[in-house]
């Protein structure tokens, strides 16, 4: 049986084959949300990104229940930061840049306390992440290999920040022809704003570079399904 599965969403119900679909976690990293990290140091107030920790475990919880793939993801450099361009090296704050000395460690720097995804949303051995330079989750790795491996064609997409590394993602998903469902209250911007307008984008125009729904109704759509334990 190939039985596809519904989730109601915006701006019409998101079909998926449950044997084909993923989990994409986008850079629940310790510098983004935590006090003194990185986010904190471009002006941010972490707490709005904290809002999607307790939604975003119980989905991964019920991603992993139903043998649903999950990937997660890390934005950061090489400790020579050969790996970083200028242009974004140079950016933001000067006192506290890309492979700075940070609160926890070099400040988005692979290895570092910092760098690495938050206890809470620890991976499981065995899960894939993703170590991405920019803010897209395509450019400069292996995730389209892994998808490809894994015969994924949908993904429902959380993580951090909803107008930065989400949207480029999402974007760099559609472009490729993976349909993305961006779940609302997995999702987190520093700005309540940008975090209102950047979910409409993606489903406005009748969807044109995803869908949206939030956790409850993509984890009942989840745990109704019967994915092969394969
Ligand atoms: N992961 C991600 O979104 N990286 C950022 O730098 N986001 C900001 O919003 N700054």
């Amino acid at each position: 049986m190939n039985a596809l599965q519904h989730i109601p969403a915006v701006p019409a119900e998101f079909s998926f084959d449950p044997r084909s679909i993923a989990l994409l976690v986008i850079d629940m990293q310790r510098d983004f949300l935590l006090p003194g990290g990185f986010g904190e140091s471009l002006g941010n107030d972490v707490d709005l990104l904290r809002t999607v920790i307790d939604p975003l475990a119980a989905l991964i919880a019920a991603a992993r229940a139903t043998g649903i793939p999950v990937i997660h993801t890390r934005e950061g450099h090489l400790p020579d930061l050969s790996d970083c361009p200028p242009a974004k090296l140079l950016r933001g704050n000067p006192s506290q840049r890309i492979g700075d000395p940070g609160a926890f460690g070099r400040i988005l720097i692979r290895g570092e306390y910092g760098h690495d995804i938050i206890d809470e949303l620890a991976p499981l051995a065995g899960e894939v992440v993703i170590d991405k330079p920019g803010k897209g989750a395509f450019y400069g790795t292996e995730l389209a290999e892994v998808l490809e491996r894994d015969s994924i064609r949908s993904l429902l997409v959380t993580g951090v920040t909803t107008e930065v590394c989400v949207h480029t993602t999402v974007r760099e998903a559609n472009d490729r022809g993976y349909e993305c469902l961006v779940v609302s209250d997995c999702v987190g911007s520093y700005f309540p704003e940008f975090q209102r307008v950047g979910l409409e984008m993606i489903a406005a125009q009748g969807g044109i570079f995803g869908w949206v729904a939030d956790s409850p109704a993509v984890i009942g759509a989840l745990t109704s399904s019967n994915t092969p334990a394969q």
